[in-house]
Formats: structure tokens, C-alpha cells, sequence
């Protein structure tokens, strides 16, 4: 959507607020010996305290509040009875909804002690989100961002998941602009525009380029290598862009 009024404002920051707090609290949550879908149940609870609506499930139908994807799974993990471990990267994606406005987060993190490099993909999915943002200025071209994520992977050896991307959002989860590459994708000449509101969700990886769907219809998992996701929903104005979801 195009932010225009002060309600577009007020309520993307709201659902935006929440699905924060909602990440935050599952990560903070997150301990080994507990089942994804405990986690889950703890969204579940939050989103309803809240007055919000779990995305996945108002849109899609989705058998869970969150989507939580554990080591091989990417994305779109469905929470059940995995018990997460010490060492595990695990994946905790929020998107809701409330008066009809939308946000999506997204952070890859490593419980407790983890391999080095689980740690380094995790930061630099961090920092070539941070990298987008800093080119995500209406008048810009859509794909100098995905150029900047796509050079930071590179500086450091690292690779970007080319078959997920981020997206436009607000009153629904997924819209228009459908997709925000986070590589360089030289054929896309979209312009951003003034109060566009995106959802910026770089994967990094640590040498694959594309995820496939698993058995369960849902979760997307990588076949050999370590993948970390960082999201914020953004609305892009000139005087700098406004994170919903910080
Ligand atoms: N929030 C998710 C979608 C959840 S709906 C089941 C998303 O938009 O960030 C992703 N899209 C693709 C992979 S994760
Ligand atoms: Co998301
Ligand atoms: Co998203």
C-alpha cells in the first residue's frame, strides 16, 4: 500500500508495534528442551492479548500463529513437536493484522553456543538488510536494494537465497510490489515511491541460491546449507524510512 493519512500511519505503526514485541518475547522465549509449537502457543497468546491476528492464519490458513523454521527449514516452518537444542538456528517470523493493517518480522538467531559460521550467517542477514535500508528511498530504483544486500553477502563469501524475496504490505500481508529482490535483479526498473510500505526480508546462505518446498506443502528448506533471515516491515518516506516493526 501507499501510506497516505495519519490512520495509515498510526495503524501500521500499531499491528507494527506488536508483531515486535511478539518476535521479541518468542526469541527471548526460546529455550532448548522446548517444542516449536510451544513457542508457537506463547504467539498465539500474545497476538489475542494484543486484539491482533495472526497473518499466516487469517490469510493462508496457516497450522500455526508464526512461522518457525528450525536449521534446514528456512521458511514457513509449520511449529509441532520439534524440540529445539542448543546450537539449533532457529527462525521466529511474526505477521499479523489489526483493523485491517499489516506488519512482518522476521530473526534468525542461534540458541545458546552454535557453530561460528550459524552465528556469521545470522549477523549478515542483519547487516545486508541494514545495507537495503539505507538505499530504501522513494525516487530510488526497488532493486538498488536488493544490489546492496547481494554485495554484502559477497563481501563476505556469502550467498543470497535468489527464490525468496520481500514484498509490498499494509492491508494485506502480501501485495503490491510483489516482489523486492535481494539481489541484483538488473531487470526490474520499479521506482519507490513516497509512503510505499514494504517488507525487506534478505536470506542469507552459506554458498546455496535457492530453497525448495518440502513434503508438508509449507515449509521451505534448504538442502545442505546454513540460511539465516532478518525482516522489517518499512514505510518509505523522504525524510528517511519508518521501521513498524523495530
Ligand atoms: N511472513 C512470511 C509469510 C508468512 S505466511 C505463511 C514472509 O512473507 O516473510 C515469507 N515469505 C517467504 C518466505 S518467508
Ligand atoms: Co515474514
Ligand atoms: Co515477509
Amino acid at each position: 500500500m501507499i501510506a497516505k493519512t495519519k490512520k495509515d500511519f498510526e495503524k501500521l505503526k500499531e499491528i507494527g508495534k506488536i508483531c515486535g514485541e511478539i518476535r521479541d518475547e518468542l526469541v527471548r522465549s526460546t529455550k532448548p528442551g522446548m517444542t516449536t509449537k510451544e513457542l508457537d502457543d506463547i504467539g498465539g497468546q500474545l497476538f489475542e492479548k494484543a486484539g491482533a491476528q495472526s497473518a499466516p492464519i487469517g490469510e493462508y490458513d496457516f497450522p500455526g500463529y508464526t512461522c518457525i523454521s528450525v536449521n534446514e527449514e528456512v521458511a514457513h516452518g509449520i511449529p509441532g513437536d520439534r524440540m529445539i537444542k542448543e546450537g539449533d538456528i532457529v527462525n521466529i517470523d511474526v505477521s499479523g493484522s489489526k483493523s485491517g493493517y499489516f506488519a512482518d518480522t522476521g530473526v534468525s538467531f542461534v540458541v545458546g553456543n552454535g557453530e561460528e559460521m550459524a552465528h556469521k550467517v545470522c549477523e549478515v542477514a542483519k547487516e545486508a538488510f541494514e545495507a537495503g535500508l539505507a538505499v530504501a528511498k522513494p525516487g530510488n530504483k526497488k532493486n538498488e536494494m536488493g544490489k546492496a544486500s547481494e554485495n554484502v553477502a559477497k563481501k563476505h563469501g556469502l550467498t543470497v537465497i535468489k527464490n525468496l524475496t520481500g514484498h509490498g504490505i499494509g492491508r494485506a500481508i502480501h501485495e503490491a510490489p510483489n516482489h523486492i529482490f535481494s539481489f541484483d535483479a538488473h531487470w526490474d526498473n520499479e521506482v519507490l515511491k513516497e509512503g510505499m510500505v514494504i517488507a525487506f526480508e534478505p536470506f542469507i546462505s552459506t554458498f546455496e541460491e535457492e530453497v525448495v518446498q518440502g513434503d508438508d506443502g509449507w515449509t521451505l528448506l534448504a538442502e545442505d546449507s546454513v540460511v539465516a533471515q532478518y525482516e522489517h516491515t518499512v514505510i518509505l518516506t523522504k525524510e528517511g524510512p519508518i521501521i513498524t516493526t523495530l
